[in-house]
Order: C-alpha cells, then sequence, then structure tokens
C-alpha cells in the first residue's frame, strides 16, 4: 500500500470536550503520524472557501458558523492508505451511523458537530492541504523510510 497524506480537522466541538489528545492517539495507534499540526481560530473567509463545495447546501451556513465557533487543529496525518485509514477512524459523517470504535461514534453528538473532518480522496487531500499548509510546514521523521 502507498504512504499517503491527507487532511485532518479536530472541529471546534472536539476542543470543547478536550479531546485533541485522544483523537490524535486514534491516529497513531493505527500507524497514522502528524506530520504537520496547527491551532487555529478559522475566518468566516478561510470556512466558506473550505467547504465551497457544500455552497448550495441548506446545512451551509450552519456549518460555516459552527467551524468559526472556536478554534481548530489542523493537520496533515502521513502513512500508509491515509486518506481511507483516516475515513475508517474517523467513522460516518452522522454519528448515528458511525461504527463502534470510531471517533464519530465515541465523541460526535450530531451531523452538525461530528468532530472531526478528513479529507475524502487522495486527489481532495492534497488541494486541502494545500489549503492550509506550504510544503515547509510538513515535516519528515527521520527514522522514518
Ligand atoms: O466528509 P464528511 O465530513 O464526512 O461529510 P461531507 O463532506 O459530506 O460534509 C461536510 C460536513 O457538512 C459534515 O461533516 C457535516 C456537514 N453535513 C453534511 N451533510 C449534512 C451536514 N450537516 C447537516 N446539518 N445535514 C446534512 O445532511
Amino acid at each position: 500500500m502507498a504512504i499517503e497524506r491527507t487532511l485532518s480537522i479536530i472541529k471546534p466541538d472536539g476542543l470543547e470536550k478536550g479531546v485533541i489528545g485522544k483523537i490524535i492517539s486514534r491516529f497513531e495507534e493505527k500507524g497514522l503520524k502528524p506530520v504537520a499540526i496547527r491551532l487555529q481560530q478559522l475566518s468566516q473567509k478561510e470556512a466558506e472557501g473550505f467547504y465551497a463545495v457544500h455552497k448550495a447546501r441548506p446545512f451551509f451556513k450552519d456549518l460555516v458558523q459552527f467551524m468559526i465557533s472556536g478554534p481548530v487543529v489542523l493537520m496533515v496525518l502521513e502513512g500508509e492508505n491515509a486518506v481511507l485509514g483516516n475515513r475508517d477512524i474517523m467513522g460516518a459523517t452522522n454519528p448515528a451511523q458511525a461504527a463502534a470504535g470510531t471517533i464519530r461514534k465515541d465523541f460526535a453528538t450530531s451531523i452538525d458537530k461530528n468532530t472531526v473532518h478528513g479529507s475524502d480522496s487522495l486527489e481532495n487531500a492534497k488541494i486541502e492541504i494545500a489549503y492550509f499548509f506550504r510544503e515547509t510546514e510538513i515535516q519528515a521523521y527521520p527514522y522514518q523510510k
């Protein structure tokens, strides 16, 4: 399997619940390493731009308001099969439908406050990583091949 990078966001509800560490542990336990991390308060413009694909959806305004309701943790995760692997660790978009042991099942309260974002394809991962990180902000682990 290929080594991939994906964008992960711990959303404002994850910070409010104080589960940053628990969430990152789940990624590390499954072999996904954070190679860039930043705590950031998104501006409305940044959140709107990030979720531009959902602009016409009825939930867009609420989604943007939620994403700027407090700081988020932006991360680049690296590892084998990182894009789909991260999606498995996150669980379904609606926590009511998320599988046992997933982040959304264990920490999310609703489809609006679903604790994490993860890129849904390798193509989108590249776009989303570049939206938040410069290449110089992404680190290589010297003991990794
Ligand atoms: O990639 P995901 O976050 O799993 O899901 P997505 O890209 O389809 O949607 C992005 C976010 O938009 C999702 O995490 C929560 C919100 N969202 C998606 N579908 C709905 C929604 N919010 C509401 N209220 N209702 C929806 O049907």
